[in-house]
């Protein structure tokens, strides 16, 4: 029996191998970034029919170790198929009991997304006449940040961007691009064609590349944490960002989606700019309209719970959604998805899970198509300045505050 992590996505510490099934295991924190680890994603051959233990004995020192209660760590025989299996959490040691039905059988903390099909999804993606895939710049280590462009840009057509993965170790964001990806390459979608007329495009499946190749949580090869670097991004140590925001002065911003996952709260969720200088009555509206769409087309979706709302001018300008939202003075979303499960629709078997991230991603662009005509327009009449407060969830804290690795 063996276990082994040397691939992209791979992150963990084999710290002993006790025999019958039972191995030590450690988390690995972030490339540069001592303050990130959370994320693990390992191989376990020859143990098929043998009840294994697998005991990660450092997640308690996790980034957000209380994020594990109540998680359940997700294992595939083909990478293809992700199923939950048994986890328990002491506070100290996430333990996974399950007995392989395989000689191999791979354990995540999510279903990873892996870079091989990052390049089918964008070569998929380039062979619909309406698509066009760009490389805009590279990331620390070289690697290409793809831009999938649909639609013809011109006079009057409305820019909407969409970028996931920042965090790296939150693949549930690519899977999200994928199910949004895929529909806007469907010839045989109707409502997706009718789009093109009156919007063009901009989305980055993979924001970190190198991130997702390391096996990291939140940070980028120079262990800079991405949704933090958008006030001043560095050809050096940020270059994922700088590219992404150029373009984006080139082409303008109406609307903006910045796709993550949450490690604590089991809710697909949004976070808005309730908290920038320059939100107003219109954006406000505009963020209710494009909630309760997603709402009505997603039964996955809810606007009861998420992050406690900023006061005003408390919206953190380093992350990208608050930052594009001030910019451009836009309907601007940062979008949440569970590593655990959605606790208003439980799937006991998967949990949350890549086809529910892609369907929810697939029916963003219903959301979009009902803001569409309203993003730029004037407010239709006067809102009530309060707006309503709706929203005001009781998720638990986003992210981390200290956020240089
Ligand atoms: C957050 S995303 C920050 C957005 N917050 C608000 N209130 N607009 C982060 O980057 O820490 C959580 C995440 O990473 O998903
Ligand atoms: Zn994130």
């Amino acid at each position: 029996m063996n276990i082994d992590a040397a691939f992209d996505g791979g992150s963990i510490e084999v710290v002993a191998d006790r025999g019958d099934g039972a191995f030590e295991l450690a988390l690995r924190p972030d490339t540069n970034a001592e303050d990130f680890r959370q994320w693990f994603c390992f191989t376990l051959r020859g143990a098929r029919g043998q009840a294994c233990t697998l005991t990660i004995g450092n997640a308690g020192q996790a980034t957000y170790p209380d994020a594990f209660e109540g998680y359940r760590a997700t294992a595939s025989y083909d990478g293809r198929r992700w199923f939950r299996v048994p986890t328990s959490f002491d506070g100290e040691r996430l333990v996974v009991s399950h007995t392989p039905r395989a000689d191999r059988v791979t354990y995540a903390y999510f279903a990873p997304y892996p870079w091989d099909r990052h390049e089918k999804l964008l070569r998929r993606a380039s062979r619909a006449p309406w698509v066009t895939v760009r490389t805009i710049g590279a990331s620390v280590e070289g690697r290409a940040m793809g831009l999938v462009v649909v639609g013809e840009p011109g006079d009057g057509k409305l820019r909407i961007w969409v970028t996931a993965r920042q965090h790296p170790g939150e693949t549930m964001a690519e899977w999200f691009l994928e199910g949004l990806i895929t529909r806007l390459a469907d010839e045989d979608d109707e409502h997706a064609q009718a789009l093109l007329g009156r919007a063009v495009f901009y989305l980055v499946p993979n924001m970190n590349p190198d991130g997702g190749v390391h096996g990291n949580l939140r940070a980028n090869a120079a262990g800079r944490n991405l949704n933090r670097a958008w006030l001043d991004p560095s050809a050096e140590t940020s270059p994922e960002v700088l590219c992404v925001r150029e373009e984006m002065e080139r082409t303008g911003v109406d609307l903006f989606l910045d796709v993550h996952g949450d490690e604590r709260n089991p809710y697909c969720f949004l976070a808005g700019c309730e908290g920038n200088p320059g939100y107003s009555p219109r954006l406000r509206f505009l963020e209710n309209v494009f909630e309760q769409s997603l709402c009505a087309h997603n039964s996955d979706f809810q606007d009861e719970y998420g992050y406690d709302r900023d006061e005003p001018g408390g919206g953190d300008l380093r992350t990208a959604g608050n930052w594009v939202g001030e910019r451009f003075d836009c309907l601007s979303y940062t979008v949440e998805m569970p590593f655990k499960d959605n606790a208003i629709a439980p799937d006991e078997e998967s949990g949350w899970s890549p086809e529910r991230s892609m369907h929810l991603g697939a029916c963003a662009l219903d959301a979009v198509a009902d803001t569409l005509d309203r993003l730029r327009g004037e407010i239709p009449f006067e809102t009530d300045s309060e707006g309503d407060d709706e929203g005001d969830g009781e998720g638990e804290g986003e992210g981390d505050d200290d956020d240089e690795g």
